[in-house]
């Protein structure tokens, strides 16, 4: 059995592997081979795109075993999808960051091995550890996250399907932007859906031009990241709740941006909205993000909230929602129906002015529920304020 190890080629350019004639040319160009006795399977940790997702060990010359975690390719694989697999490889064996995740190859079977990422993929990993950090940690992890995809983007490398669930976090905190491909990516990908220009696209975390003309672009990729800013500071809330891809398309093209998440600094929503200009030639460029990112870190009173603010943009969400159980329902937090009732909130109307002070005295004491509630009574703050105030409108 023969596996190979990636060598990092001293590149300005990343090669697209979709430019070789037979993309596993690529595959060796950009791999050095290693002994299969090198490599050993202890457990299967989760299902990936293409197969199992497992946990193992890679023995180096001289030196401890390191952890890492190996991709299989499920039996019965077709060619296509056997060169899409390794086109992952081929791409990813070229990059050499910190903030980006490496990988390597073991021939027969056919598997890819990477780093060991401890705390597992950063959607869930936040969800897990809802309201546990201070803001400047998780700016920390924004930083790391911005750094990686500067790399990539100087390298000429589009990424396409940045998101929280496509960043992997390790156990020193470090995030590793990951799951890189072509159309594979966007093929597999759960969230990715069929667009009228045709292709499938992660609606949510995707730049206009790139959903509407398929204009995929640094760029589109600084968008989303300003996405995945609102994920990480929202501890994994699902971006625009649970508006339909089609309303969110309709909503971002009137205008309407995603409000600040409960407890997130100014400047960082301010970045937020600046990533999300329509104009994608007025975003800012990831070398910018770092550099406004790192000063917010080394002044970390800029991140100390002020008084509470009401979002100027946000998406029309509660129209159709017509009682206090309803929007609950709405929101999945059903089982505080009669904690509602109790303290006399029977119309939206006053759902709107609650305070996060009124919702723990209604008893809601899970901080991540709190917060559920007030972004979504922002939300529905901020809808009433655009329709009396069409000039809040981008
Ligand atoms: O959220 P998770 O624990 O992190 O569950 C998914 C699962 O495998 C399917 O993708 C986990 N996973 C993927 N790549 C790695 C890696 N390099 N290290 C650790 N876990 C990984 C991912």
């Amino acid at each position: 059995m023969l596996f190979l190890l990636v060598s990092f080629p001293d590149t300005r350019f990343y090669i697209d592997p979709h430019t070789y004639e037979d993309p596993s040319q690529a595959v060796h160009q950009f791999a050095r081979e290693i002994e299969a006795s090198r490599i050993k399977i202890e457990k299967i940790i989760g299902s990936g795109e293409f197969g199992e997702v497992c946990y193992g060990r890679m023995r180096l010359p001289g030196r401890r075993d390191i952890p890492v975690a190996l991709k299989t390719l499920k039996a019965g694989y077709s060619d296509q999808q056997k060169r899409d697999f390794l086109s992952e490889a081929s791409i990813m064996a070229q990059f050499d960051h910190p903030n980006v995740q490496i990988e390597m190859r073991r021939r027969k079977p056919v598997m890819l091995i990477t780093e060991y990422m401890e705390n597992g993929s950063l959607d869930s990993f936040l969800r897990r550890h809802d309201g546990e950090f201070p803001v400047l940690q998780l700016v920390g992890l924004l930083r790391g996250i911005a750094a990686g995809m500067s790399y990539l983007a100087g390298l000429g490398y589009v990424h396409r399907d940045l998101a929280a669930r496509n960043v992997l976090v390790n156990s020193n905190l470090v995030c590793k932007v990951s799951d890189f491909g072509l159309s594979r990516v966007l093929e597999d990908d759960p969230e990715a859906a069929y667009t009228t220009s045709g292709g499938k696209i992660p609606i949510r975390w995707t730049a206009p031009e790139a959903i509407t003309y398929r204009k995929f672009s640094s760029s589109s990729d600084v968008w989303s990241y300003a996405v995945v800013m609102w994920e990480v500071m929202s501890y994994g809330e699902r971006p625009y709740w649970n508006l339909s891809n089609r309303d969110v398309i309709k909503s971002v093209e009137e205008g309407f941006r995603l409000p600040a998440p409960m407890g997130c600094p100014g400047p960082l929503h301010s970045l937020m909205l600046d990533c999300w200009q329509k104009d994608r030639n007025l975003r800012p460029r990831f070398c910018h993000i770092i550099t406004l990112l790192d000063k917010l870190i080394r002044n970390p009173e800029n991140l100390k909230l002020s008084s509470p603010t009401l979002m100027d943009r946000a998406i029309p969400d509660f129209s159709s929602c017509n009682s206090v159980d309803e929007w609950l329902d709405t929101i999945k937090m059903g089982r505080y129906k009669e904690h509602f009732a109790a303290g006399g909130y029977h119309t939206l109307g006053k759902v709107i002015s609650v305070t996060q002070g009124d919702i723990q005295r209604l008893g809601v004491t899970l901080m991540g529920h709190q917060k559920k509630i007030l972004s979504s009574v922002q939300v529905m703050r901020v809808q009433v304020l655009n329709r009396s105030v069409p000039s809040v409108h981008v």
